[in-house]
């Protein structure tokens, strides 16, 4: 295993990536807790198995998408808490060779992402409701039930875990270079040493020795500033994005972080849950995680067909426009000691200092503490003068310097970068 530092060096420099939530979920088309939800039993379950054939699934137009959208990197959920496999493993016959679409979807979507430049990481489900030694009540998930479950169906937990730990294996060793391992999720009855984790975590940068490791094995560790193998690399927090202080340690250092977001309320395809969130949400959303030193995952949910849904393609593209443009904003930027702007938010990079406007309309935008260290101010998108000035007035207080922008020269509404 390398450094921890040397390890983190791509992903504070590609900041935005894909996540992609697909499984056979995708045909009743009601997310991927459907199963659970609806207490679908395995059998019954079993018919979408049986049916699963994504013909139009073309990996390299997911890469394309994603890397039109300025993302960097993708993850993949290789197995979902349905238990369903996307990979050809040795350890199960529930996966996708034995579906009537007979491929291993992860290969394809490794080798399209790689091919497109984009670095490639693995969802893994550590809840697996179709493993018979699964903590499960009936057909159905119950951790905290999980004690009357091994009495009633004489489970042995171990078994489990040996298979957890040999699927880790088949993905870190079948699938070249590895990028990044998400795991997902522990709870308070089942986490850290339950999943066997210091023999896993060894195993994993045993065989990836570059790769990062996220700290859903154990999600106390890292915030609790307590160092093991397998506290993970960075947090990933969800949906809220973090504070600042929220995404330091109790001793106050820093902890690396990637939040993830999904465009509407699923992540899994879902059929009818089509009240999608904005570009321009997702685009502030980005440059408010990397405002704060931190990186955005935005999800897909690819369907039974294996496209992603058009509006979603229509997003992505529309965030790929502002990032073609303003790319340099994000892209190895990291937070600033500034204080968050009333007008929006700081990134920096390289004696660089960008101001994102969200606002519009505001005339003059104080730049406070700044007075003094402005050099020249331009327009990110076409390399423009914009007048900065420091003298004060009421509003501005002695330190401060402040951007003169009329309405006019404000031409993105998602995000004006100075
Ligand atoms: C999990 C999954 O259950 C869900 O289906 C999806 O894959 C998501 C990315 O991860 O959901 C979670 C896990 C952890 C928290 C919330 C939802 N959490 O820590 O608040």
């Amino acid at each position: 295993m390398r450094s921890r530092e040397e390890r983190m060096k791509w992903f504070k420099e590609d900041r935005f990536g894909m996540f992609i939530h697909w499984g056979i979920y995708a045909v009743p088309a009601k997310g991927e807790w459907v199963q659970n939800h609806e207490t679908i039993s395995r059998e019954r379950y079993r018919t979408y198995f049986e049916e699963f054939d994504p013909v139009r699934y073309d990996a390299r137009a997911w890469a394309k998408a994603a890397k039109q959208a300025g993302m960097k990197y993708a993850v993949l959920t290789t197995k979902h808490h349905d238990g369903f496999c996307l990979f050809d493993s040795m350890l199960t016959e529930f996966k996708s060779t034995n579906t009537p679409c007979g491929r291993d979807l992860v290969r394809e979507f490794v080798d399209a992402f790689r091919a497109e430049g984009l670095r490639v990481g693995f969802y893994y489900s550590l809840l697996d409701w179709n493993h018979e030694h699964y903590p499960t009540y009936g057909d159905f998930y119950h951790p905290e039930r999980a004690n009357e479950a091994y009495k009633d169906k004489e489970q042995n937990f171990d078994l489990y875990v040996d298979y957890l730990h040999g699927q880790v294996r088949e993905l870190l060793t079948n699938y070249g270079t590895i990028d990044l391992f998400w795991f997902d999720f522990s709870y308070e009855s089942l986490i850290g040493e339950a999943w066997r984790a210091t023999e896993l975590a060894k195993m994993v940068y045993e065989l990836q020795p570059g790769i990062l490791m996220n700290n859903r094995l154990d999600h106390t560790l890292l915030k609790n500033g307590i160092s093991t193998v397998y506290g993970g690399d960075f947090a990933s927090p969800e949906q809220a994005i973090p504070t600042r202080e929220v995404m330091s340690d109790i001793h106050g250092h820093p902890i690396e972080w990637e939040a993830c977001i999904t465009l509407n309320k699923h992540w899994g395809y879902h059929a009818t849950d089509t009240d999608y969130k904005q570009a321009k949400d997702i685009i502030r959303l980005l440059v408010d995680c990397v405002s704060k030193d931190g990186n955005l995952l935005v999800n897909v949910g690819p369907n039974a067909k294996g496209e992603i849904p058009k509006p979603v393609l229509d997003i992505l593209a529309e965030i790929g426009q502002w990032m073609a443009l303003n790319g340099f904003s994000i892209y190895g930027c990291r937070d600033t000691a500034l204080p968050v702007p009333e007008w929006g938010r700081f990134t920096q990079k390289d004696g660089k200092l960008y101001a994102h406007l969200f606002e519009r309309g505001m005339g003059a935008y104080p730049l406070k503490r700044l007075k003094g260290r402005i050099g020249r101010t331009r327009l990110l998108w076409d390399g423009a003068e914009v007048t900065s000035g420091e003298s004060h007035n009421d509003y501005h207080t002695k330190e401060d310097a402040h951007i003169l922008m009329s309405h006019s020269r404000l031409p993105d509404d998602n995000d004006t970068v100075i």
